[in-house]
């Protein structure tokens, strides 16, 4: 793997990032930067004021700092880097010390089955998909059904930069400087009913443009689950982009959930449709291989995969392995969620 991976890391960004990002990029850290200025400042508390304030230099250890959960203004180096083509990121590494994973790798090496099983394919394949127009249903069990377009999303809710750690199930990992929102923020606005229990969520379906649609064997289109405790978790976020700029098609524009302490499959790309609902949603894994990917999916090194083991991981861009933390790193925020159920049963 290292060995395609090193093709990447030899690349200039400017060379392989899609134009269209340069010039949205604009007009995104705009529509962003009004609401960090004008919004998010006045209005934070002290606790998210202090968040402001960028991590120290210094490598933190894991029993003494907090992950970068908090707000991080995302635009205000608007125009001032020497080469505003290149994507930036206001937080240069993890609460526990890790670097970023690189730009180039993070968006060069992608799961979206939706074009192609090939990671390194699925930029190519993605790059004339369009993106806008987008509109998101949020209904089912709420009070206020609502579409939301793109724009309603980024303008309604104040984006945020959040470096949080992605784990893949088959055992590669990367440290993703996200932008985007609390879903609990979203979830708030359409009132969830009482009797509300889970939280479905539904990629698009363009089997025309989307060559992956086409092939058997996938119950299209990709659903997602959670528990509504977990989908309120401040965690849990709806991504707009990364790295500053507007997400990438292969990364799941416009639009994608992002749940850090599950294995990536939660992390729902390109969404249209949240819908809150009493049973337990279908997932496309867990029908497609019930005994190999459950509803949960809480990243777990005790809790092997029925063909390998997950006690390890493979850093995107780095050699060698390191252990895979339980719940990816963020146990401290989110075990209490699943306070006396047995984890191997809901794996
Ligand atoms: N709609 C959709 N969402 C998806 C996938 C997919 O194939 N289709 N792949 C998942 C998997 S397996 C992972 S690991 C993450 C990868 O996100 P990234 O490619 O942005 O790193 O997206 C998840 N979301
Ligand atoms: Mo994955």
């Amino acid at each position: 793997m290292s060995r395609n991976l090193s093709r990447f890391l030899s690349v200039n960004p400017s060379e392989i990032t899609p134009e269209h990002i340069y010039h949205t990029r604009r007009q995104f850290m705009k529509m962003i930067g009004v609401w960090v200025a004008g919004t998010l400042l006045p209005a934070c508390t002290v606790s998210q004021a202090q968040s402001l304030v960028p991590p120290p230099a210094t490598t933190t250890t894991a029993a003494t700092s907090r992950p970068s959960v908090t707000p991080t203004p995302v635009a205000t180096q608007e125009d001032k880097t020497p080469t505003p083509m290149t994507p930036n990121a206001q937080t240069q590494q993890d609460e526990l010390g890790n670097p970023l994973t690189p730009y180039e790798l993070v968006t060069g090496y992608t799961n979206f089955y939706e074009f192609t099983m090939s990671k390194q394919g699925v930029a190519a394949l993605a790059k004339d998909f369009k993106t806008s127009p987008w509109e998101v249903t949020v209904g089912g069990l709420v009070h206020r059904p609502r579409t939301f377009d793109l724009e309603d999303l980024l303008k309604k809710f104040p984006q945020e930069e959040r470096v949080y750690r992605m784990r893949c199930v088959e055992t590669w990992s990367m440290v993703i400087p996200w932008v985007g929102f609390p879903l609990s923020q979203l979830l708030k606005e359409v009132e969830p009913m009482g009797s509300a229990r889970f939280v479905r969520f539904e990629s698009v379906y363009r089997p025309e443009e989307m060559p992956g649609q086409r092939m058997p064997g996938f119950p299209w289109p990709y659903q997602e689950g959670l528990r509504l405790d977990e989908a309120m978790h401040e965690l849990t976020i709806l991504a707009t982009g990364l790295y500053g700029v507007p997400l990438p098609v292969q990364n799941g524009a416009p639009v994608r959930l992002v749940v850090p302490w599950k294995y990536g499959f939660k992390s729902i790309k390109s969404i249209v449709k949240i819908e809150l609902v009493e049973e337990q949603p279908a997932t496309l894994w867990s029908t497609v291989a019930p005994h190999e990917y459950g509803f949960y999916a809480n990243v777990n090194p005790e809790v092997p995969h029925p063909r390998w083991s997950q006690a390890s991981e493979q850093r995107i861009g780095e050699s060698g392995r390191r252990p895979t933390l339980p719940f990816n790193g963020y146990a401290e925020q989110v075990a209490d969620l699943y306070r006396g159920m047995d984890l191997r049963q809901y794996f």
